[in-house]
């Protein structure tokens, strides 16, 4: 009867780390089939996939905001505070960890001083000149959506762009850009949870009279849980197409194990130590339990991470492992959403080691100044990486532009990044539902205090 528990309760799970595989099986047999894949190839065997994470980014939005103005609206406002002064403190301490973490191993390991590269050839790439203050600006703009709707569609950030003659460009500001012929685009997200926290807030205070609106929007967040239960069961087909397509695109594997090789491993060996060595000790720390038995149930989060490389696509189902592990809906449905926003612990330790393996690569001596520079632009940008497909990639020219490395270099790490996307996206999930899970230990004792006093309130009242 444990067995088929087991089986029954890690069905899906299994069946979507078998789509992981069976996909880059399939890439790899059609690579090694030595026919010669057209775009149009690979895209019919992209097409399942890319319904699969469609499907999955069209919930974002409804849920996103339906679960933060839920959420927040039912807790009493001095709740609400501490539970988000708890998750700010959480994603800040584990974001600063990640990315010091990653400044250690690439300053130990130096992967660029080790790489056969005399001077690397970039990709050109043609650079907008105020791209930096663009973006830091952008990230801030992005907080104030002048129109909702409009936020829910690609907004203004980077663009990292194929131009005319297939030249890597970065143009303009849009969210939408593509890498490798893929356009990847998200929706102003930051701008849309700072709004639900505010009308989350605003119905708190209300009371009853917004009792009709708190009923609404915490119906529509269950009716959105309820369909990610639908679109869930379409995990593995999903990954595997979009593993299998994504194999047998990338031009070549020789970077891998070649140049980037120290490279991938540094970064690899980075997102490993914080995944299950800081994040674990904060989590004893702060819960005095062992992680093991959270993260163990995180299979299906972590898969889907690791297939759709996308931390707000696999957001629902983060939400819905949370559940699942019985924490108060009404935690998970605050800070998971802004975690999976806002809180990219992987991406900021990728961010931090890449840009000083291209100085390394370039023989650009790193001050201490340069070093907090890296740190403080690497956090940043994590922060306003949008949760898809290589956007780690694409802030990082924020990042090189701080200490005066040639944006155009982003190209030199694209070989290796579409897999490096899936790693860093993976930590991020993880952090974000550990961060749930602490939080919401932290929290138990006000919302024990809460209940009661609203109990007392209720005989109280005439
Ligand atoms: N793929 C991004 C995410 O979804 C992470 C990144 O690109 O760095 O979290």
């Amino acid at each position: 009867n444990k067995c088929v528990g087991f089986l029954r309760q890690n069905l899906l799970t299994m069946l979507t780390i078998i789509g992981v595989v069976a996909g880059t099986m399939l890439g790899w047999s059609l690579r090694a089939s030595g026919v010669e894949w057209s775009r149009r190839d690979v895209m019919y065997f992209q097409y399942p996939g890319e319904l699969f994470l469609r499907m999955l980014k069209s919930l974002i939005v409804p849920l996103l905001v339906s679960s933060i103005v839920s959420a927040i609206g039912s807790l009493d406002l001095s709740l609400s505070g501490k539970v988000g002064l708890r998750a700010i403190v959480y994603y800040m301490t584990t974001t600063v960890c990640a990315v010091i973490l990653g400044i250690a191993l690439v300053t130990t390991i130096r992967p660029g001083k080790e790489t056969a590269w005399s001077q690397p050839t970039p990709t050109k790439l043609i650079k907008k000149d105020t791209l930096t203050s663009d973006t830091l600006l952008d990230l801030i703009r992005n907080l104030f959506p002048e129109n909702l709707v409009q936020a829910t569609i690609a907004t203004y950030r980077t663009r990292l762009v194929y131009d005319q003659n297939d030249t890597l460009a970065i143009k303009g500001h849009l969210d939408t850009y593509k890498i490798a012929g893929d356009y990847q685009s998200g929706s102003n997200v930051l701008g849309l949870v700072a709004f639900s926290v505010v009308m989350g807030i605003t119905l708190g205070k209300m009371g009853e009279r917004s009792r009709p609106l708190q009923d609404f929007f915490h119906a529509l967040s269950e009716a959105m849980m309820i369909i990610t239960g639908w679109v869930i069961w379409l995990s593995p087909l999903g990954v595997f197409f979009l593993v299998t397509a994504k194999i047998m695109e990338i031009e070549s594997f020789a970077d891998l194990v070649g140049r980037l090789g120290m490279y991938f491993l540094t970064v690899i060996l980075g997102l490993f130590l914080h995944g299950f060595g800081t994040l674990s000790i904060l989590f004893i720390l702060a819960t005095k339990k062992l992680p093991c038995r959270y993260i163990a149930k995180m299979g299906q989060v972590m898969a889907t991470a690791f297939g759709t490389a996308s931390s707000s696509a696999t957001m629902p189902i983060t939400i819905g492992c949370c559940d699942e592990m019985g924490l108060d809906p009404r935690i998970t449905r605050f800070v998971i959403p802004i975690g999976a926003t806002i809180n990219m612990d992987g991406t900021a330790l990728y961010e931090a080691v890449a840009a000083l393996f291209i100085a390394q690569l370039r023989n650009v001596e790193m001050s201490f100044g340069k070093i907090v520079a890296v740190s403080v632009t690497a956090t940043a940008a994590s922060i306003g990486a949008a949760g898809i497909p290589q956007a780690g990639l694409v802030t990082m020219v924020m990042v090189l532009d701080t200490v005066n490395l040639p944006a155009e270099d982003v190209s030199i790490i694209l070989a290796v990044d579409w897999l490096l996307d899936r790693f860093r996206t993976t930590i991020n999930v993880v952090c974000d539902a550990l961060g749930a899970i602490i939080v919401s230990s932290l929290s138990q004792g006000d919302i024990d205090k809460s209940r009661a006093q609203n109990q007392a309130d209720r005989e109280l009242a005439p």
